[in-house]
């Protein structure tokens, strides 16, 4: 692709268009190297009308493009194909905050502005930006809008399509859509801005965003549980909301062999409860409200109704970083097990302790010695059912039985009416899986948009829907 090279530099200048093995290497592979490609070149514009000569350029040649932002996906979505022939299109470049308007609660952000940073440009005008991630230092806007990306608040405050008025995005064919409206409301036919939250790149890049600012929460009261059953988290839930109403911002689960693994990694355990199964707690509200009495009052009627065996309340800002760490650092001390088999499930809450009792004797009997470390937002209902392999079996043995394993698990969510995927999205790690679950007719429906909006399939192929 020589001539598609020189026309990529001479748009958007050579240095920001990559290819020596060094210089794509960051880009090549996800943090967890568990998926690999091979760019035909990274290319790293700096504005809307940048990445658009350059989708515009891929598209006439018949070039893929894979966008990236943060490269914190757990799915593969970003990696391109092993076979050098798509361009990785990196938004790390689109990073400026356009506009806050605190009065009207928006903000205006590109789209490879670090998570961390909205939060940052929220809380310097007194408000909050609500979406938390343990990825937010790196994550981008643009990816997690691409993936519609959850978290810890989402009790609250949903998902990161809840958070979004507006988008722009650069099409298939490098037209740009210029959809940034700070509306409320608009009910002027199809939501287009909602198609594009979700659909990982693979029918547009989103370069700017219009979201919405809630309120600041300075008054936070944090509490670490330790839980009598999985059960007993899922009925603590309408609980606390008699207590805290809508302060309830975060409910999280973390499981014994979880919670074994971030001790081990040095963090200190506050409890020392030979529990099976603990739990963040979060009340937040404006300065001087009562979130703290909330909080006890409710501990207090959780562990008389035998909902919860004992509590740790954060009594300082530096006690609640610490109770926080326990749950947001699961993720990266499982990697010290050796390569991680990931499922990121949702059910109906009320059947949450179902696929908890029902698959580890399942797993157990498929691969002896097998473990399941799982944790999650119970609040939502989203368990990570995570396997690390038996001690003494090979990482790449292990990692060669995904198919089979997954089944397990997700055959066991679908049977529960759940979904296999409720916040990390499918990347090319789970694109055939989900069609698997899904109708026949849903999966027309979603071939039926992609090739209205992609119909030379350029972008991002094999994301979401596996090629044909
Ligand atoms: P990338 O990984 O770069 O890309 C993800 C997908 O979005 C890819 O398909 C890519 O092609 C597409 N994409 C990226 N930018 C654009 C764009 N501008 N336009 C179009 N498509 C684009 N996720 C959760 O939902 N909840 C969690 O609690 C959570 N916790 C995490 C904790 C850790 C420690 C880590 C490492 C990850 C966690 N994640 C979590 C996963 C990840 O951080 C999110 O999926 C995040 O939204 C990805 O953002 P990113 O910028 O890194 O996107
Ligand atoms: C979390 O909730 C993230 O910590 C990561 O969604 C989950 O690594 C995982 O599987
Ligand atoms: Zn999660």
């Amino acid at each position: 692709m020589p001539d598609l090279l020189t026309d990529l530099r001479d748009a958007i200048g050579s240095e920001h268009v990559l290819t020596e093995a060094a210089d794509v290497e960051a880009y090549a592979a996800d943090w967890r190297g568990a998926y690999r490609g091979t760019p035909l070149a990274v290319v790293r514009p700096s504005s809307t009308a940048e990445v658009s000569a350059v989708v515009r350029l891929a598209h006439d040649a018949g070039v893929a493009i894979v966008p990236q932002g943060g490269n914190t996906g757990m799915c593969g979505g970003a990696i391109p194909s092993g076979d050098g022939s798509q361009i990785v299109l990196s938004l790390g470049r689109l990073r400026r905050i356009r506009a806050v308007d605190a009065p009207g609660g928006t903000i205006t952000v590109e789209a490879g502005v670090v998570l961390a940073d909205v939060q940052a440009a929220a809380a310097s005008v007194d408000r909050l930006f609500p979406l938390s991630l343990g990825s937010e230092g790196s994550c981008t806007v643009g990816g997690n809008i691409a993936t519609n990306a959850g978290g810890t608040a989402v009790l609250r405050y949903g998902m990161m399509r809840a958070q979004v008025l507006g988008l722009e995005v650069v099409l298939p064919d490098g037209r740009v859509w210029d959809g940034l409206r700070s509306l409320r409301k608009d009910n002027t036919g199809y939501d287009l801005t909602q198609l594009f939250i979700g659909a990982e790149g693979t029918l547009g890049v989103v370069t700017a965003a219009v979201l919405t600012l809630h309120p600041a929460t300075p008054a936070r009261a944090t509490a670490w549980v330790a839980l009598p059953s999985v059960a007993a988290a899922a009925s603590l839930l309408p609980l606390l909301r008699e207590y805290a109403a809508e302060r309830l911002t975060t409910r999280e689960l973390v499981s014994r062999p979880a919670l074994e693994l971030v001790v081990d990694a040095g963090l200190q355990d506050p409890l020392s409860s030979d529990a099976s199964w603990f739990g963040l707690i979060e009340l937040a509200g404006p300065a001087g409200s009562s979130v703290d009495v909330d909080l006890e009052r409710a501990l207090g009627a959780a562990i008389e109704l035998g909902l919860v065996l004992d509590a740790a309340v954060a009594g300082s800002p530096a006690q609640r970083t610490g109770l926080w760490a326990l749950r947001e650092r699961v993720s990266e001390a499982q990697e010290s097990l050796g390569p991680t088999i990931k499922h990121d499930v949702s059910v109906p809450i009320t059947s949450l302790s179902s696929p908890v009792d029902q698959l580890a004797p399942v797993l157990e009997a498929a691969l002896p010695g097998i473990r399941p470390i799982i944790y999650g937002h119970v609040g939502d209902g989203n368990l990570h059912y995570n396997l690390s392999r038996p001690v003494s079996l090979p990482g790449d043995d292990f990692v060669a039985r995904t198919e089979s394993l997954s089944r397990i698990v997700h055959d066991a969510t679908a049977a529960l009416g759940g979904s296999i995927s409720a916040e990390h999205g499918l990347g090319s790690g789970k694109a055939a899986a989900a069609s698997a679950y899904k109708s026949e007719v849903e999966v027309d429906l979603m071939r039926a948009v992609k090739a209205a909006l992609d119909p030379a399939g350029l972008m991002n192929p094999g994301k979401v829907l596996p090629l044909q």
